[in-house]
């Protein structure tokens, strides 16, 4: 029996794709098909598909050429692939003509000519998008326009009145005015931390996002990238046993700019049912540059530190019952850490992709939660949260000068 193995993503499966699986199949007596998964797709670049595994899977089943279908996760996978399954062709379009050559050596490579006129990329096109404006300093406002350009559905949009969303990256003590108007306006927002400096006027911006079904997001690249969703997922399910402590140090800007960004992986890991908080704070020219505070729960406690007057490692640690977590500056820009015991034996390093400059992760959540509602990673406690806290430091609440 003949066996023949292609790969893809096959997102919006169409008339291309079919007649690759079709000349594919027709090589061989056993076709089996690799289709990548999100998390592959998102490593290799390809940020912006529109169906999900399970429904690309589907699609491949459903033209009926498949014989059997296989994930691909990583690099390298097609040579496993090709040994494991005993594979006499390994076939794809003429895209990719010489690419793959280098597969010689364990099977037949064939380049089947790739249907012209067709793309996912065009009908990913021809769906709706989202016009979004910015509202930021030039060069934070270059980088989203560049990662925006790897994401799917979204367009970036110049003139305020004609676009849909606004992302809003100004001096914090104008996000609530500018998130406030933008929503008055009917415009979804994705908004820099803090997206006020009270918890009044928190709930405010989010009563009038509700009343106007509109989305209202927080911007930290931190909180949307692959290793930090990974991170919290693995020490909720008690990877580290119980955690009580959470040491995280930086980023360095002042209080009203970073601490949001320091109290998310807080927040994520202890929840936001702090019993009470302080903080030691030296002040220069009327600027704070540097903070600490700690926040404690009833079995555990947080500290963080931020400002740009005392240097530091930007590390961040996390101390449970059963062992801890090491994640290496700069923490907020996470794509390793290590879970750490004492038996080190059973110590654990997690690496992840952080493609571009992390920009696209949140910019990819924020497009799928106004077209799909799809669930948002920061909850709304936690931003209430961060308010909160921000709001005691700056009305002097347990504030000790240093
Ligand atoms: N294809 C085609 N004609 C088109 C579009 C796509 O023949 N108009 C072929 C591609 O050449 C490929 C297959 O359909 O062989 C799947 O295409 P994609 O879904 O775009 O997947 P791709 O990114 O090419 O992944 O490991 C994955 C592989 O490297 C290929």
């Amino acid at each position: 029996m003949k066996k023949v193995i292609t790969y893809g993503t096959f997102d919006l499966l169409h008339q291309g794709h079919i007649n690759l699986l079709r000349r594919a199949k027709a090589l061989g007596d056993w076709l089996i098909v690799g289709v990548t998964t999100d998390k592959f797709d998102i490593e290799r670049g390809k940020m912006n598909s529109y169906n999900n595994l399970m429904e690309r899977i589907e699609a491949v089943r459903s033209t009926g050429y498949a014989d059997q279908i296989v994930i691909e996760e990583y690099k390298g996978q097609k040579i496993d692939d090709i040994q494991k399954y005993g594979v006499d062709i390994f076939a794809i379009g003429s895209d990719w003509e010489g690419y793959f050559d280098y597969l010689k050596e364990y099977c037949e490579v064939v380049y089947l000519p790739r249907t012209e006129g067709i793309s996912s990329t065009l009908l990913r096109g021809e769906r709706p998008s989202v016009k979004v404006g910015i509202l930021a300093p030039d060069d934070v406002k270059s980088s989203f326009i560049r990662e925006a350009g790897v994401v799917n559905s979204i367009e970036i949009e110049s003139d305020p009145d004609a676009c849909d969303a606004l992302f809003v990256a100004s001096p914090a003590d104008l996000h609530y005015q500018q998130v406030k108007e933008a929503l008055e306006k009917g415009k979804h927002v994705l908004c820099e931390t803090p997206i006020a400096f009270t918890t009044k006027e928190s709930e405010e911006l989010f009563a009038i996002a509700d009343r106007k079904k509109l989305v209202l997001m927080l911007s930290d690249k931190t909180a949307y990238c692959p290793a930090f969703g990974h991170l919290v997922s693995l020490l909720k399910s008690g990877a580290i046993g119980e955690i009580m402590d959470v040491s995280v140090s930086g980023p360095n800007g002042s209080m009203s700019e970073d601490a949001g960004i320091a109290l998310l992986p807080i927040f994520k890991l202890l929840g936001t049912d702090y019993r009470d908080v302080s903080f030691f704070t030296r002040m220069a020219d009327g600027k704070d540059i540097f903070t600490k505070g700690i926040l404690r729960y009833d079995k555990g406690i947080a500290t963080f530190k931020v400002g740009p007057g005392a240097k530091s490692e930007g590390n961040m640690v996390i101390s449970g019952t059963k062992g801890y977590a090491l994640v290496p500056a700069p923490w907020w820009r996470t794509d390793y850490f290590e879970i750490r015991y004492d038996d080190r034996n059973l110590d654990k390093k997690c690496f992840y992709p952080f493609v571009g400059d992390g920009f696209r992760y949140e910019i990819k959540d924020f497009v799928s939660a106004i077209l799909r509602s799809s669930f948002q990673k920061i909850l709304r406690r936690e931003m209430l949260g961060m308010a909160d806290v921000l709001e005691r430091y700056l009305l002097g609440k347990n504030v000790y000068h240093l």
